[in-house]
């Protein structure tokens, strides 16, 4: 059993002042996640503990103390603050791979006051337009190998005035508003004043897709450190000696929360892969660095297990002690499987970008049920609600995953999309956009979306940015896109298109087009099929029905289409 007390003992006294108290919060004082994550450690003593140790795809390990961490985040806070003049407030976008200076620079902007806009590097121009023009970021951190998709588009971006990119040597050759930085030949900024910044400073913007329009930019502010820190502790069990491995990247929401603020808060020791998934890397990284917890995705435990049990004998994986996944659905399989295999379970934890924080999790020592979510965290109030937003009661039965706010994580708006943010509250409850029930234990079990967004791998993808660059392919006349069941990435992108008068379908044009998403959006939200029809099911208001090509998609019973225009 862990040192951290049973689910039923935490639910009796659980509220977050636990966690203010353990970080020395004073009510009405200053709350900065950089000074938190870095400075403090140092404070406590924790100087030259190891806060990250880096392995490159080929093999090459860096490792840092938190002294670095605080010296090299005070280096790029200098240099936003000091010589860019970037104010508090200001939107600076990260747009790396997980390299160190991605994880510095985290906190180097939140120690300045900046909002940090973490983006998945592997964004193609378009993904990075829309979320930079509604940002209207003043800043771009990237590197020599990504700088060419900024070029690309900062024409159309008016309010970004510097571009700042990562390279060994500060003497490479820049564009206008572009500036090269080596953190290895800045000054070493032993001291730096961090900004006031108070609970309710704004910290993170996290974009995530819904339905409808563009993705949208969840907010979130400093306190929202203290949720993190308390799930971290509780339910990935992180103690002092551990070696923690989240394999999350954080242009997504799980890479930021857990695997920089909640283990960093902690003084924790943690290891950062930056490269793809191989089997044999993900098991000799483990037996390298000798990793005790692990925080991973179902997709990835989805080709682990396609990989089989051979190879995991081949390493040695006795210093896991907990494991635990998010994202998406993880199926009983893969919990019997990772037992099997690896001696231990993998817990399953639900949440999401705009709750900042673990909500719904297997707890250490709770016995878990396989192809549950588990229980609400210690505190947390949820509810499964009927369509007119009141709880339902009965055991078993599906309705709306809700959640009774607030608690520090949560996201305070949607960026310029006040009335987005306003339509997810009904009666007092936070509706998540997830189907779910409550069996008689209290466990909670995931029963799909309720709405059109994809999950491919744990990575949302919104249907609208989808369609609207199929609509800019100029065969394109309509199109609609859903998720397909996929065995290994829980969804993929099916695109329905309807061609312009004078083009012909052909393999050649459905490859031609799904690169052209790739390309433009991102690997993730490429289609892997195209299926060209003569026109689209459409309400009579002319609304794509998403819904009935995903029924027919998954021969399913096609409901209500009673307001169907073509019918
Ligand atoms: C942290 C994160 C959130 C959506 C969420 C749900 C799906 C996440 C899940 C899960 C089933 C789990 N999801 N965890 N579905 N079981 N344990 O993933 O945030 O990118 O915003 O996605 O992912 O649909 O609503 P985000």
């Amino acid at each position: 059993m862990s040192n951290i007390g049973s689910y039923e003992e935490r639910c009796k006294d659980s509220n977050w002042s636990i966690a203010k108290r353990e970080l020395s919060y004073k009510e009405g004082g200053r709350l900065n996640i950089g000074y938190y994550c870095s400075d403090r450690n140092c404070e406590l003593g924790l100087g030259n503990k190891i806060a990250l140790i880096w392995e490159s795809f080929s093999g090459e390990v860096k490792k840092y103390t938190f002294q670095d961490l605080k010296i090299y985040s005070n280096s790029f806070a200098h240099l936003l603050k000091e010589k860019l003049g970037l104010k508090n407030g200001e939107r600076i976008v990260i747009f790396m791979d997980k390299i160190p200076e991605l994880y510095f620079s985290f906190l180097g902007i939140l120690k300045m006051g900046g909002i940090v806009v973490p983006l998945f590097s592997a964004f193609g121009e378009e993904s990075l337009l829309t979320r930079l023009q509604d940002c209207k970021a003043s800043a771009v951190l990237t590197t020599r190998k990504l700088v060419p998709r900024i070029r690309k588009i900062k024409d159309k971006l008016p309010d970004l005035r510097h571009v700042v990119v990562m390279s060994e040597d500060e003497d490479i050759p820049v564009k206008e508003r572009e500036m090269a930085f080596s953190f290895g030949q800045a000054p070493r900024i032993k001291s730096f004043e961090c900004y006031p910044s108070t609970p309710e400073t704004p910290s993170v913007l996290h974009y995530t897709s819904g339905t409808t329009g563009q993705p949208k930019g969840a907010l979130h502010v400093h306190s929202s450190i203290l949720s993190q820190y308390l799930t971290t502790k509780w339910v990935l069990d992180l103690r002092p000696d551990d070696i923690y491995w989240c394999t999350a990247d954080p242009g997504w929401v799980t890479g930021t929360s857990y695997g920089i603020i909640g283990p960093w808060s902690l003084g924790i020791t943690q290891v950062v892969l930056d490269g793809g998934f191989i089997p044999e890397k993900w098991y000799g990284l483990i037996q390298k660095h000798k990793i005790t917890v692990w925080y991973s995705a179902p997709t990835a435990i989805r080709m682990l297990m396609k990989a089989g049990k051979e190879i995991v004998k081949k390493y040695d994986l006795s210093s896991l002690r907990h494991l635990c996944s998010v994202g998406e659905p993880l199926n009983p399989e893969a919990v019997i499987w990772s037992e099997e295999a690896y001696g231990l379970p993998f817990h399953d934890t639900w949440w999401q970008t705009e709750t900042g924080c673990i909500l719904i999790s297997n707890y250490p020592g709770m016995e878990i049920k396989p192809g549950s979510m588990g229980k609400p965290f210690p505190g947390i109030k949820a509810a499964v609600l009927s369509h007119d937003f009141e709880p339902i009661t009965k055991e078993n039965k599906p309705g709306l995953l809700a959640l009774r706010p607030p608690w520090p994580s949560m996201f305070r708006t949607y960026w310029n999309n006040p009335t987005g943010y306003e339509s997810k509250f009904k009666n007092g409850w936070y509706i998540t956009g997830d189907r779910s029930s409550i069996d008689e234990d209290g466990y909670f079990w995931f029963m799909g979306r309720d709405d059109d967004v994809i999950n491919v791998a744990g990575h949302l993808v919104g249907p609208f940015e989808i369609e609207s660059v199929l609509l800019e392919h100029q065969a394109v006349a309509e199109s609609a896109a859903i998720g397909k069941p996929d065995p290994i990435n829980m969804e993929v992108v099916k695109a329905f298109v309807a061609l312009k008068p004078g083009f012909e379908s052909s393999d050649e044009l459905e490859l031609e087009i799904m690169n052209f998403i790739r390309k433009k959006l991102s690997s993730i939200a490429m289609p892997q099929e195209i299926e060209f029809v003569d026109s689209l099911p459409k309400t009579r208001s002319g609304k794509i029905m998403r819904r009935v090509l995903r029924a027919q998609e998954r021969g399913e019973p096609i409901g209500d289409i009673s307001t169907l225009e073509n019918d």
